[in-house]
């Protein structure tokens, strides 16, 4: 199997989270990479090929044209207006405030385009999610070409960036992109699988009126867990888009069954809904030792997962989501890439 990465992912290199009341050092680091390629250099799995540049038009496809353009800008507006830190809201258009205007000052754009605090702009960062975007289209064009399955090898991740916010780590939404230009290029309905532990509230968003994406998510209850705000097994599409999206949330501590008992029935719908390709956004947070997750795979779960995944018998994308257990998440990637390849 074939995987895509770009060097420019490393272009972030952001130096604070805020996480537990104080600015950490990133959980979703440049390292994550390096963990990764080592794992699959040693694999013996296949060539790492850096992508091409497709451009905006991907972006722009299924995110907000002036979206694209704060983020294009943020690090410089932000650096011009005086702060001296990293880009990091602090105030938004919360419930009871109006958010059909959008601020002329960075601070307030920031906040009316993000959906969390964690997730701070620093230099690099837009051209980073540029590159992440790229390694996604180009496994999804290997895969449409050859109808070999391929890794997109993405950072930063994307499941959480909606039509017009970042936030969860994710700037474009990698999934998204590459499912549209999928079904651009002649795919009938694509399946978007999300099997990270957060539920990937960017993508729900961004296809929920739509018939022509399936989307499918297997993630950590949002009552109790980060997203907190979308995810809940009622929110199933709406309009043409009805019945489209699938939720599964499960309770922390899960058990590694129950949870490939679930994965039995996202596979059934997504053979009902006769979907023609299959985006796995590839989150091994679900790790039992991840350090902001609460399921429970151990490494050798994850080859399980991609065996499963493999008797789907669809052109499979997979894109790298979450996944912070820095030492772990090498073999777990390939056990998931090698376990689909038996
Ligand atoms: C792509 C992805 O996996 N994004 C995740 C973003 C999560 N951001 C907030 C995490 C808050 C975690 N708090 C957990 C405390 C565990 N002790
Ligand atoms: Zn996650």
């Amino acid at each position: 199997m074939l995987t895509f990465y770009s060097e420019d992912s490393r272009l972030r290199q952001a130096r604070t989270e805020l996480h537990d009341g104080a600015l950490v050092t990133p959980f979703e680091c440049p390292e994550r990479l390096d963990l990764v390629l080592k794992h699959l250099r040693q694999s013996g799995l296949g060539d790492i090929r850096a992508p091409n540049a497709y451009g905006l038009a991907p972006v722009q496809a299924v995110h907000d044209h002036d979206y694209v353009t704060f983020l294009a800008n943020c690090w410089k507006e932000w650096g011009a207006t005086g702060h001296e830190g990293e880009a990091i809201p602090n105030i938004w258009p919360a419930r009871t405030m109006r958010a059909d205007r959008i601020p002329r000052s960075i601070s307030g754009r920031l906040g009316y385009y993000a959906l969390a605090a964690e997730t701070s702009i620093s230099e690099g960062t837009f051209e980073a999610a540029m590159a992440s975007k790229d390694v996604a289209l180009g496994a999804l064009e290997h895969t449409l070409q050859t109808g070999e399955p391929s890794f997109g090898l993405c950072r930063p991740p994307g499941h959480h960036a909606a039509y017009d916010q970042f936030g969860g780590y994710c700037f474009f939404n990698n999934a998204a992109v590459a499912a549209q230009r999928a079904l651009d290029a002649g795919k009938r309905r694509v399946a978007i699988l999300d099997v990270d532990f957060h539920h990937g509230n960017g993508t729900q968003q961004i296809f929920y009126g739509r018939d022509d994406v399936l989307f499918i998510s297997i993630h950590g209850d949002p009552d109790v867990t980060f997203p907190y705000y979308l995810g809940y097994a009622d929110e199933k599409g709406e309009g043409r888009g009805e019945g489209f999206n699938v939720n599964y949330p499960l309770p922390p501590g899960t058990s590694v069954a129950t949870w490939m008992a679930t994965l039995e029935q996202a596979l059934a719908q997504i053979q009902a809904a006769e979907c023609e390709c299959l985006i796995v956004s590839l989150g091994v947070d679900i790790f039992e030792g991840d350090p902001i997750s609460a399921f429970t795979f151990t490494s050798a779960d994850f080859t399980l997962l991609g065996e499963r995944l493999a008797q789907a018998g669809l052109p499979s994308v997979f894109l790298m989501e979450g996944g912070y257990a820095v030492d772990a998440i090498g073999v777990n990637v390939v056990n998931v890439l090698q376990g689909f390849e038996q």
